[in-house]
């Protein structure tokens, strides 16, 4: 699991992203953060345990794996991991053109 934190940091990016697309729409950027929020608050406490997280980042894992793990080798190799980074440089490029 050596890659690990770099993809924690990859997803959190990936969480943190659609926060920047909507800064001429705070309304909808703040509904949009609630109802995340919400989803990940699984016991609907208002805050979000370690647990909660850990497990927020588990779907968005499982979900890069099904999108990026091609060869289903459940390992994301370098060459896998340089999509994810496009794809991810691909959505900051667009919201970022968007903003414009
Ligand atoms: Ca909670
Ligand atoms: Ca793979």
């Amino acid at each position: 699991m050596k890659k690990f934190p770099l993809l924690i940091l990859l997803l959190t990016f990936f969480i943190a992203l659609p926060s920047y697309a909507n800064q001429a729409n705070e309304k909808n950027k703040f509904v949009k953060m609630r109802k995340r929020f919400e989803k990940i608050d699984k016991n609907s406490d208002g805050l979000l345990s370690k647990e909660e997280m850990i497990e927020a980042h588990r779907n968005h894992i499982d979900k890069l794996f099904l999108k990026f793990d091609k060869n289903g080798d459940k390992k994301l190799s370098k060459k896998e991991l340089r999509a994810v980074k496009q794809e991810m440089k691909k959505k900051i490029d667009k919201v970022r053109n968007e903003g414009k």
